[in-house]
C-alpha cells in the first residue's frame, strides 16, 4: 500500500540516479557530522575555519559539475542537491562552495586559456587554492555595467585600478577573478593574492552571512602579466554567465535553509508544552507547519525541474530568475514562520532558525536582488526592459 511520506511526499528521491542519491546523502551526513557542531563557533569567529577548504575539496563539491581538471563532472541536479544540503547547514557554507565552483572556477573553466585551466583548476577543486569573484563595486551593484574598475594595456601586461566591494572570500583567496573595463570591453582578469598594488579589507559588523568572509578588493596600479587576462570573453556576458551558474545553486540552496527551519520547527513544537499539551497539537500551529511543509516541497519540485532542464541543456536565465525569485522568498517566509514558532528560543544561536533567517536576507540581495529577478521575469512577460 502506498503511504504519504512527510519527508519526500512526491517520491522525488526515486527520480534521482544512484549517484545523485549518494552525493546528496554523503553531503548531508558530512554537514551533520562535521559542520553543524562547529557552525556556532564559525559564526562567533566571523568566518569558516581555513581547514574546511581542503575538506570540502576531499568531499568533492568544489567545481563538482565541471568536467576535467580534477572536477567530478556530475549532473547539474547532483550539484543542486549538494547545494541544498550545504545550505541546510548555513548559507555561508553554500556561498563558499558557490563562489569557488560556480563563479571563480567556472569563469576559468569557461573563459580561461588551457594554461590557466591547468594552473588553477586542480588545486581549486582540491580546496588548496581559494578563489573569489569581484564584480560588484561600491557604486555598481545591481548595474554592473556601471563599473569603474579599469584595466589598460601596459607593454605585454595590464595595469588594473579600482575597488570591488562585498566580495565573498576576498581576503582568503589565492586568486581573484576580477571584472574590469578595457578599451576592448569588459574583461575578466586572474589576480593572484600578493600581487603588487592589490590589497583587501574585510567588511566588519555584518548581521547576516556572519560565518562567511566578505571583503573589499582594492587595486592601485596593480600590474598584471599578459596571461592574467581570461581570453575567452570580452563583454559583461561572461560575468553574467557565471552568475547564472551560481544563481542556479541558490535555487536549490534556499530549499535546504527552509528545510532546516521546518525540521527545527517540527522538533520544537512536538516537545514544547503550553496549556498542558504540545503546541504541535494546536490548530494554528499545525496550519503554520503545513504552510511550511507545502512551501518547502513546492520549492524542491521547482528546483528539481530546473535541474533537469539544466541537465538537458534547456535552462534559460529566466528559468533561473524564476527559481531564485520563488525559492529565496519561500525560504525567507518559512524561516520567519519557524522563528515565531520557537518563541523566545527562536532568537538564539542555540537553534538554527534565526541564523538562517538573517542569512537569507543576504541571499535575497546577492546574485541579483529579488527586484532584479522580478524585472528579468517582467521583461519576459511584457517585452519591456524596466531596469533603466
Ligand atoms: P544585458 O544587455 O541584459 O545582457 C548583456 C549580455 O549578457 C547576456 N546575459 C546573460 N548571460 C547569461 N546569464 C544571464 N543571466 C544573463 N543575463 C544577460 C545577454 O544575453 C547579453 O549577451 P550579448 O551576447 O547580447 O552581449 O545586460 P544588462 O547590463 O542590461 O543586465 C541586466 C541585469 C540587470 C539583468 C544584470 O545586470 C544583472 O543580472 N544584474 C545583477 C547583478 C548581480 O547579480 N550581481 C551579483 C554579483 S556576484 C554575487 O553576488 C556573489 S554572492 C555569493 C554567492 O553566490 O554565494
Ligand atoms: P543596489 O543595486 O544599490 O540596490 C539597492 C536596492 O535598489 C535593492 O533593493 C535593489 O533591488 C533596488 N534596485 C536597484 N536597481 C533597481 C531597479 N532598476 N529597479 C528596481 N529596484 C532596483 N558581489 C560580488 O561581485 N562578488 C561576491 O562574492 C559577492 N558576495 C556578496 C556577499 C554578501 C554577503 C553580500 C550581501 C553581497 C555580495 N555581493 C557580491 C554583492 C551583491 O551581488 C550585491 O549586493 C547585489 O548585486 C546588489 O547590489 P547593491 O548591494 O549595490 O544594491
Amino acid at each position: 500500500m502506498t503511504s504519504y511520506s512527510v519527508d519526500d511526499p512526491f517520491g522525488l528521491a526515486g527520480e534521482l540516479t544512484g549517484e545523485e542519491q549518494l552525493i546528496a546523502s554523503t553531503v548531508r551526513d558530512w554537514v551533520r557530522r562535521r559542520f553543524l557542531p562547529i557552525v556556532v563557533d564559525a559564526w562567533r569567529a566571523g568566518g569558516l575555519p581555513a581547514a574546511l577548504g581542503p575538506e570540502l575539496g576531499e568531499l568533492g563539491v568544489l567545481g563538482m559539475h565541471l568536467e576535467g581538471y580534477g572536477c567530478a563532472g556530475t549532473s547539474a541536479t547532483a550539484y543542486g542537491l549538494a547545494c541544498l544540503e550545504l545550505e541546510a547547514g548555513d548559507s555561508g557554507l553554500r556561498s563558499f562552495v558557490s563562489v569557488q565552483g560556480s563563479l571563480a572556477m567556472f569563469a576559468i573553466h569557461a573563459f580561461g586559456s588551457e594554461e590557466q585551466k591547468d594552473h588553477w583548476l586542480e588545486p581549486m577543486a582540491a580546496g588548496e587554492v581559494i578563489g573569489c569573484f569581484g564584480l560588484t563595486e561600491p557604486d555598481a551593484g545591481s548595474d554592473p555595467s556601471a563599473m569603474r574598475a579599469s584595466a589598460r594595456r601596459d607593454g605585454d601586461g595590464w595595469v588594473l585600478n579600482g575597488t570591488k566591494m562585498w566580495i565573498t572570500n576576498g581576503s582568503r583567496a589565492g586568486v581573484a577573478v576580477v571584472w574590469a573595463k578595457t578599451d576592448e570591453g569588459i574583461k575578466g582578469f586572474l589576480v593572484p593574492a600578493g600581487s603588487d598594488g592589490f590589497r583587501t579589507v574585510d567588511v566588519k559588523d555584518k548581521l547576516s552571512l556572519v560565518a562567511s568572509t566578505t571583503s573589499e578588493l582594492i587595486f592601485e596600479d596593480c600590474r598584471l602579466d599578459g596571461d592574467a587576462l581570461l581570453p575567452g570573453v570580452g563583454s559583461l556576458r561572461g560575468a553574467l554567465a557565471c552568475l547564472s551558474e551560481a544563481r542556479y545553486g541558490i535555487v536549490w540552496g534556499a530549499v535546504g535553509a527552509a528545510r532546516a527551519c521546518l525540521e527545527a520547527a517540527l522538533d520544537y513544537t512536538a516537545s514544547r508544552v503550553q496549556f498542558g499539551r504540545p503546541i504541535a497539537a494546536r490548530q494554528i500551529v499545525q496550519q503554520e507547519l503545513v504552510e511550511m511543509h507545502v512551501a518547502v516541497n513546492n520549492g524542491l519540485l521547482l528546483a528539481t525541474r530546473i535541474g533537469r532542464l539544466k541537465d538537458a541543456g534547456l535552462v534559460t536565465p529566466e528559468h533561473i530568475s524564476y527559481g531564485k525569485f520563488s525559492n529565496v522568498r519561500m525560504a525567507t517566509d518559512v524561516a520567519r514562520r519557524a522563528r515565531a514558532l520557537l518563541g523566545a528560543n527562536g532568537i538564539t544561536l542555540e537553534y538554527p532558525v534565526m541564523r538562517h533567517l538573517v542569512n537569507l536576507e543576504s541571499v535575497l540581495t546577492y546574485e541579483g536582488t529579488h527586484q532584479i529577478h522580478t524585472l528579468v521575469l517582467g521583461k519576459a512577460l511584457t517585452g519591456h526592459a524596466a531596469f533603466e
